[in-house]
C-alpha cells in the first residue's frame, strides 16, 4: 500500500474554511477508498521546505510515496490513475474524464475565480470591469448549465472531473450566482449529497477548528 500524505495548512481565516482546496483532494481519497495521513504547514511562515514541495507557497500538495504532487487538477489525475472509482481505465474513458477535469480548471475556473476574488474585495460596483467580469462568467455558466441539463455526470458517471467541476460551481453557488442556472446548482447539489464530499468537508472543518 503506498504512504500518501496529504499537505495543507495548520489554519486559515474562517472564510475560505470548507473551501481550501485541499478539499478537492480529501473528496477524491475517500470516494476511492485510499488511506491516507494528513500533515500540517504554517499558513503565516513559509519555509523554503514548503516552496519545494509546491512553487507558489500554495496548498495542497500529495506525497505517494517518494513522488510530490502540486496542483489539485494534477493530484485529481493521478488519484484517478491509481483508482477506477475515480476515473476509467481504458483510453476512451480516460480522455473523457481529462477533458472535463480540464475544463473545470481552465474554462470555468478561469471565469468563476477572479469573479470570486471581485466578490470578496467588494469590487462589484457599477464599473465596466466587473460588468465584463460577471459578463464572462455567465457565458461559462450558460454553457455548462446546457451540458448538465443533459447528464448526471460529466464522463459518464462520477469521476475526478465531477470533484473539480462541482468544487469550482460551489464557490459561486456560495454567493447565489447558479440562481439562474438549476441545472448546474442541482448538479453541484447532487455532487456535494455524495457521503465522500460530507466526509472531506466535516474532515476539513475539524482540521481548521482545532487550529483556532
Ligand atoms: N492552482 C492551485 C491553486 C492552489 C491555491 O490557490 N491554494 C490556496 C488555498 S485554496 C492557497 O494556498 N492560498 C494561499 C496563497 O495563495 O498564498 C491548485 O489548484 O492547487
Amino acid at each position: 500500500m503506498a504512504d500518501l500524505t496529504l499537505t495543507t495548512f495548520d489554519w486559515v481565516p474562517e472564510m475560505p474554511r470548507g473551501f481550501v482546496r485541499d478539499l478537492r483532494v480529501r473528496w477524491a481519497l475517500e470516494e476511492a477508498g485510499l488511506p491516507y495521513r494528513v500533515e500540517s504547514v504554517p499558513f503565516g511562515d513559509r519555509s523554503a521546505g514548503h516552496f519545494e514541495h509546491q512553487p507558489f507557497g500554495q496548498v495542497p500538495w500529495l506525497t505517494d510515496g517518494d513522488i510530490s504532487i502540486f496542483e489539485s487538477g494534477a493530484i485529481l489525475l493521478h488519484l484517478g490513475h491509481r483508482s477506477e472509482a475515480l476515473m476509467p481505465a481504458d483510453p476512451r474513458g480516460r480522455s473523457e474524464v481529462t477533458k472535463w477535469l480540464f475544463a473545470a480548471l481552465n474554462s470555468v475556473e478561469m471565469a468563476s475565480l477572479p469573479w470570486s476574488i471581485f466578490v470578496f474585495s467588494g469590487y462589484t460596483g457599477d464599473t465596466p470591469g466587473w460588468k465584463r467580469l460577471d459578463e464572462f462568467l455567465e457565458g461559462r455558466l450558460g454553457h455548462m448549465e446546457k451540458v448538465l441539463a443533459g447528464r448526471e455526470w460529466l464522463a459518464g458517471r462520477f469521476s475526478v472531473a465531477d470533484i473539480l467541476m462541482a468544487d469550482v460551481l460551489r464557490l459561486v453557488d456560495r454567493f447565489d450566482r447558479l440562481a439562474a442556472h438549476p441545472a448546474c446548482r442541482a448538479y453541484v447539489a447532487r455532487a456535494t449529497a455524495r457521503p465522500s464530499f460530507a466526509k472531506a468537508h466535516a474532515d476539513q472543518m475539524a482540521h481548521f477548528a482545532v487550529a483556532d
